[in-house]
């Protein structure tokens, strides 16, 4: 008998304990911008908050996603699938809302959940009990929101307002007493990196360091060579970098018709209130930028000051709102009881190569912040080597949960590796699928596979292949593709490339059928193709 209530004790107390999961996640934040992650920003010290929560908990320094870019890298955590899985394999696609997704079981668990702020999925949320989520890419000041009741604009800056809806949300779980699971989703920092006002000025004073990429030619990598997504050719002055705030400008006449490019297009939203902060900061810097009439490499470290310190401003956005939330949880009595996750839908490119964007295979956009705090399960300060994915989240927070983990996700939890046990059986190489193309950026379509050491990446539709010794090159300048003396190594590789496919039960690998690069581009690309584009700089 007195077992017997012991044993009833001991299941109510673990319900009871059952923790809560705060899921802050944000748009394009690669790792390399997170002062923890020790990369070349770490100087600027741009995410003091990050990195405190990066001392509480566990940051994961082999973290990658499965495809990336946006929509797809949201369908992956939610599901817990591969894109070629959910369905969901660029961002032209509509997710659909009817499968099965980790909010939904854990909703049926007895969870309370929430997603606010960029979805990027189409389509009204399910598996939420409170939802309001950006249209499409959403807006930087004074945004709409879809919510179940219609849509509805919200004054102010789109990281706090999405913020307050969290807290809100904490304050209303705690009330309810059910453990809760929110998604609190930014814009920040996605193109085209718009700073709250606050923060206009900040880093005025600093030059930031450049990444020693920056100037890269491409040498030896095809499908690098024929991209747009250049700071030096592919980034607007007006449009990325606001230095003409005239609404009435007409855009050139290479540009996408179908877009609007103006720098105005970012800013007709603002009240003038707002739109004269705005212009206060940026106008005088703009005059000086004007009379320096810069050129040539000159002109690109000025365009990589303006664009990475505005990157980095809307970052800090991002770094106070998660200072906020935590203090929330801490004032609210709930901190100890829950996991706080930090992480983004994909890495980017800092300058690295020269860009900015993602969609690569490459160390910057592959890589995702991955950094978890869980008072009494995750040693403080810890830092974790085993290669990780956004795979992994799903079963994770269900097994956190101690829900019902379905069989036929194709991640792995992390719970084991943050509770710092070391499976002798994990995994030891990641697979990667990229999918959109053409489409902005031209970034073509590539499947392939990376390991502790090597990355080898097929460029299906162009017949090109790119392998990689990270631990002799790890800037990936050095493609070692037909080298005789790695034949034998590269052969070994694809062997394994082949097995993760097929064990991922990936059939959409197109068949390789060469393409000319500049037949291809004239072809996809009505608007712009390479000829539109002056020469680089060399
Ligand atoms: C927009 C951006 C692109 C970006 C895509 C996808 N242009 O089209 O630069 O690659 O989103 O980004 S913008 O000038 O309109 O911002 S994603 O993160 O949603 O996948
Ligand atoms: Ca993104």
């Amino acid at each position: 008998m007195k077992i017997f209530a012991l044993l009833l004790s001991l299941i109510s107390l673990s319900s009871a304990k059952r923790p809560n999961i705060v899921f802050f996640f944000t748009d394009d934040h690669a790792p390399h911008a997170i002062g923890a992650y020790n990369g070349f920003l770490k100087s600027v010290n741009p995410t003091p908050e990050i990195d405190r929560l990066a001392a509480d908990g566990m940051l994961f320094e082999n973290s990658f996603c499965t495809n990336s870019i946006c929509g797809p890298s949201r369908a992956v955590i939610m599901s817990g699938k591969h894109s070629h899985k959910n369905g969901f394999m660029n961002n032209g696609n509509s997710f659909d809302w009817n499968q099965q997704i980790f909010p939904k079981i854990l909703r049926a668990a007895g969870y309370h959940t929430a997603l606010y702020g960029k979805s990027h999925l189409k389509g009204n949320p399910q598996g939420f009990d409170s939802w309001a989520v950006l249209p499409g890419q959403g807006d930087y000041y004074n945004p709409a929101l879809i919510t179940p009741e219609g849509r509805k604009v919200v004054n102010g800056y789109c990281t706090d307002i999405v913020t307050d809806m969290a807290i809100e949300f904490v304050k209303e779980s705690k009330a309810l007493g059910k453990p809760f699971m929110l998604m609190c989703q930014h814009k920040a920092p996605h193109r085209t990196w718009m700073p709250a006002l606050r923060h206009l000025h900040l880093y005025d004073d600093q030059t930031i360091p450049e990444p020693s990429t920056l100037f890269d030619q491409y040498e030896g990598r095809g499908p690098a060579q024929h991209q747009e997504m250049e700071i030096e050719r592919h980034m607007y002055l007006d449009h990325d970098l606001f230095t003409d705030l005239t609404p009435e400008k007409t855009y050139p006449k290479q540009r996408r018709p179908s877009e609007d490019r103006s720098a105005w297009v970012n800013m007709k939203r603002m009240t003038p209130e707002q739109l004269k902060v705005w212009r206060a900061a940026y106008e005088p810097k703009d005059k000086a930028f004007r009379d320096a009439q810069l050129e040539g490499r000159d002109l690109v470290r000025w365009k990589y000051q303006r664009y990475v310190k505005n990157y980095l401003r809307a970052i800090k956005g991002v770094d106070e709102n998660l200072a906020r939330l935590r203090k929330t949880l801490e004032d609210e009595g709930l901190a100890d009881n829950t996991v706080f996750v930090y992480s983004s839908d994909q890495g980017f490119y800092i300058g690295d190569h020269g860009w900015y964007d993602k969609r690569w295979m490459y160390e910057e956009s592959l890589k995702m912040p991955l950094i978890v705090s869980w008072p009494g399960v995750i040693k403080p300060g810890t830092r974790n080597q085993n290669l990780v994915q956004n795979l992994d989240y799903a079963q994770t927070f269900l097994e956190m949960a101690g829900a019902t983990i379905p069989d036929d996700m194709q991640g792995e939890s992390l719970v084991p590796l943050l509770k710092g046990e070391s499976p002798s059986d994990w995994r030891k190489s990641i697979y990667y699928h990229y999918y959109e193309y053409p489409s902005y950026h031209q970034v073509p379509r590539h499947n392939g596979i990376r390991t502790e050491r090597y990355k080898l990446i097929n460029f299906y539709e162009f017949g090109e292949w790119e392998f990689y010794d990270l631990k002799t090159d790890p800037d990936e300048l050095h493609n070692l593709y037909g080298n005789p003396e790695k034949k034998e190594l590269i052969e070994e590789v694809r062997n394994q490339l082949i097995n993760l496919q097929k064990s991922y039960d990936d059939k959409t690998v197109l068949p390789t059928k060469p393409k000319a690069w500049q037949a291809r581009m004239r072809r996809t690309t009505s608007v712009q193709t390479e000829a539109d584009f002056p020469p680089r700089t060399k």
